[in-house]
């Protein structure tokens, strides 16, 4: 039996699905000229599809798990559920409005016209405010509905902004936060169950890893209890002697969102010779 992956055909997420396979051990080809491919070293089929269809092939059972973003398995009212989000493909689901419109909050745009792709999304946002507009349902290039008289406001995807910036428009708010999330199908069968679990630990593996650097450096035994209070440390650092004697090396692993504060720390302890580097997977 094969664990049945669908994932973008070509687009924003298709890269960096693939990545993160080759990042499980999973080998693959690059699937742009096919539908469907193997893997060589894992029972996996992966299916190449348009993003808007995954949650319904998922659903169907063409394909047991996919990866798609939150935006597109919210906007299609299917029947699976969302295992587990992969950090990339990140995005926002806003309201914008042209330039120098005058905005006093959602109750502004009580009976506008507003362009959008996400119109289920859009319509349950609107209703939780109160607010009753057009929907005019479009599915490319929304951002330009406003200048083209189609509609007052729009409600698009936004990452870095620039979008909406070139074409006059202004942010005012945002309906939902998005990323990339692998889902699956209500219940597999068991065997397959299995097979998603031994992924998932994988994927768990590969993802803590990013967060994480690990770091070794030199530091004179007289200054090794100062040091070692600075490193956060998985569990016990690892220190041992170097052939220098009076000097250690010590070995840890800290947060990369600590990492710029804790090496200025280490440095002015004392520390020398500090290198850092990736790590590629980590099972704790
Ligand atoms: O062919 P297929 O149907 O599979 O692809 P698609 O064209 O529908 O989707 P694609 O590849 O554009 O996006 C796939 C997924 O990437 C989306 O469903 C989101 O989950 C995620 N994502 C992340 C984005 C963006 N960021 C994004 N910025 N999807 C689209 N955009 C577009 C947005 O629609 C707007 O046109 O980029 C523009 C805005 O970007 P900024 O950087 O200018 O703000
Ligand atoms: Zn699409």
């Amino acid at each position: 039996m094969k664990l049945k992956l669908a994932v973008q055909k070509s687009g924003r997420l298709h890269e960096d699905s693939i990545r993160l396979l080759k990042e499980c051990g999973i080998d693959i080809n690059n699937g742009l000229n096919r539908l469907k491919t193997e893997a060589s070293n894992f029972p996996m089929e992966v299916l190449y599809l348009r993003d808007d269809d995954i949650p319904q092939y998922v659903q169907d059972g063409v394909a047991d798990i996919g990866i798609v973003g939150q935006n597109v398995l919210l906007e299609k009212a299917v029947h699976i559920t969302e295992v587990l989000p992969l950090g990339f493909g990140k995005c926002r689901l806003a309201l914008a409005v042209p330039k120098g419109m005058p905005y006093e909050g959602v109750q502004t745009l009580q009976g506008k016209k507003i362009a959008t792709s996400y119109p289920r999304l859009v319509q349950q946002f609107l209703q939780g405010e109160g607010v009753q507009a057009e929907l005019h349902s479009i599915s490319g290039s929304v951002e330009i509905a406003p200048n083209v008289g189609l509609a007052h406001a729009i409600a698009d995807l936004v990452s870095s902004g620039s979008t909406l910036f070139q074409n006059g428009l202004e942010e005012k708010e945002t309906i939902l936060r998005s990323e990339a999330v692998l889902v699956k199908r209500g219940a597999l069968a068991p065997e397959l169950e299995d097979l998603l679990a031994q992924l998932l630990f994988r994927i768990e593996a590969v993802k803590k890893a990013k967060n994480y650097k690990y770091i070794l450096l030199n530091a004179p035994n007289e200054k090794l209890a100062e040091i070692l209070k600075i490193l956060p440390g998985m569990k016990s650092p690892t220190v041992l002697p170097l052939a220098e004697v009076g000097w250690s090396s010590i070995h840890t692993v800290v947060q990369e969102q600590d990492f710029w504060r804790i090496i200025q720390k280490l440095t002015a302890a004392g520390a020398q010779g500090i290198l850092v580097t990736s790590i590629e997977k980590m099972v704790l």
